[in-house]
């Protein structure tokens, strides 16, 4: 049973204060493991837990108790919120914030101690556990895994032995990355050997909401029009298909036109070559879908705005051609469809996983993924393909948990389900260009998918044939 002293304490027992409005929609529910998600999902940094916190819940009163979510709300990411310019001192705030917020989610599993601590002789061949940013990873000559790991005190170097269980993990160890290991240190003090690897992570126990109400949103990516390699008749098909479909969301993960001097001899390969037309051409196609959808449309590195993540949305003066019902937000951005929080980003940092990680290809970006799930984090590398922009906080961490996690930018579609949320990589509408056959990237375009907010089970549509094809 949950009254309000019960779900007060609960959050007072995770030093948390709860706004007496959210106290009363809990009551109001009685779903005790509603009460459980808010308590693990809610930032790290947060003092209060509001409306803001608890999925379904809106923001709207009408006297005596909450009416539910206008269906869509934007959570993190909305127009306008980023893009101002710091300077290079807000790294250091950003390298913070992230160490602050994913050593917490890992420090409350273990107690660690600072790094400059192991110096002192009564740690030698001692066990010791640290949390830090990793800051180099090499192989060793015997095929081992050395990482420095710092923390605002020090910086130590971990062996991972790759005969010890679990070296596949340290396999995928990216520079930037927050860990906690525990160890064994050397007996000189200056080699932590591993035992084990712990990452940020979302908790087994971890349980997604599911929307109490019948909905579906479509998932895409990647439209890129204005290539000659845009698929405008299997677009012609899907539109056709959405107008007749149960569905109420349409979101786009970036990359929605192919741009102006993206690639070298990029020219060549546009058939509208004027980066104004490109969007407006999008709009038009945009107002041929039913206008009870909302779309919600992030950008990728190929659109208009900086590259540097997180890239703001699509500014205004190239919308002008978008139907009313398009929400123009950033990339990366949280969303909620009816309580159901889909955390969209483009996936560019899949590039630099792949160029990292051993074994990873771009035949595949379901692994990578899951890897973004465990780390918390989508772009953890700086300095790589990933341009990341400074900023006093770190836009890219994954907090709270989402529901689904949605990527594009491979062109390859994979879905997977990590610990209770969905990943899915929506694929794309271009065909092979002349550079990805080059890199032997095979994409799998025209695809839809088609999510269930009741059930969060996913459907492929598939619309590269002259027929729609469900794929399962
Ligand atoms: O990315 C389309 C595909 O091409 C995607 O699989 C990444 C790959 N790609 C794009 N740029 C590069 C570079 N510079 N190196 C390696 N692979 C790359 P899109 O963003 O649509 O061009
Ligand atoms: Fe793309
Ligand atoms: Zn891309």
């Amino acid at each position: 049973m949950l009254n309000t002293e019960t779900i007060v304490q609960r959050f007072l027992d995770t030093k948390l204060q709860v706004h007496p409005e959210v106290v009363r929609y809990l009551a109001e529910k009685g779903d005790t493991d509603l009460l459980e998600r808010v308590v693990s999902s809610v930032p790290d940094d947060t003092i209060v837990v509001l409306a803001q916190h608890v999925p379904g819940m809106g923001l709207s009163k009408d006297g005596t108790r909450f009416l539910t979510d206008p269906e869509v709300e934007i959570i993190n990411g909305s127009e306008g919120s980023s893009g101002g310019v710091l300077g290079v001192a807000d790294y250091l705030h950003y390298f913070r914030h992230r160490y602050d917020c994913l050593g917490g989610l890992i420090r409350s599993r273990c107690s660690a101690m600072p790094i400059e601590a192991l110096k002192k002789p009564r740690y030698r061949e001692e066990k010791c556990t640290i949390i830090g940013l990793v800051s180099e990873v090499k192989s060793t000559t015997k095929g081992h895994r050395r990482v420095d790991v710092e923390d605002a005190t020090g910086t130590v170097a971990v062996l991972f032995n790759k005969d010890r269980p679990g070296f596949s993990d340290a396999e995928t160890l990216l520079p930037d990355e927050v860990i906690g290991v525990k160890g064994s240190l050397s007996s000189d003090g200056k080699l932590l050997f591993a035992d084990q690897l712990m990452r940020p992570d979302i908790p087994h126990s971890h349980a997604p909401y599911t929307s109490e109400t019948p909905g579906k949103a479509v998932l895409i990516s990647d439209i890129h029009v204005g290539s000659d390699t845009f698929l405008d008749d299997a677009w012609d098909r899907f539109s056709e298909w959405i107008g007749g479909a149960d569905v109420s969301y349409l979101l786009c993960a970036g990359d929605l036109v192919d741009g102006i001097g993206i690639y070298p001899g990029q020219e060549a390969e546009l058939t509208i070559k004027n980066i104004y037309e490109q969007y407006d051409f999008l709009g038009e196609l945009l107002q041929s879908l039913p206008s009870r959808l909302k779309i919600i449309l992030a950008p990728g590195n190929h659109d208009v705005v900086r590259g540097a993540e997180p890239q703001p949305a699509i500014p205004r003066k190239f919308t002008g051609k978008f139907p009313d019902n398009c929400v123009f937000v950033e990339n990366p951005a949280l969303v909620s469809l009816q309580g159901v929080r889909v955390l969209m980003y483009h996936g560019r940092s899949i590039d630099d996983q792949i160029g990292l990680t051993p074994g990873a290809s771009y035949e595949n970006p379901s692994p990578m993924m899951e890897w973004m799930l465990k780390r918390r984090h989508l772009a953890p590398t700086y300095g790589r393909k990933t341009p990341i922009a400074a900023d006093r906080q770190d836009h890219l961490m994954i907090d709270p948990i989402p529901e689904v996690l949605m990527t594009g930018h491979v062109h390859v579609m994979g879905i997977v389900q990590y610990h209770g949320t969905l990943a899915i990589n929506a694929g794309t509408w271009q065909s092979q260009t002349a550079f990805q056959k080059q890199m032997n990237i095979n994409p799998t375009p025209a695809r839809a998918v088609v999510l269930d907010l009741q059930t969060l089970v996913p459907t492929i549509h598939d619309f590269s044939g002259e027929e729609m094809v469900i794929l399962g």
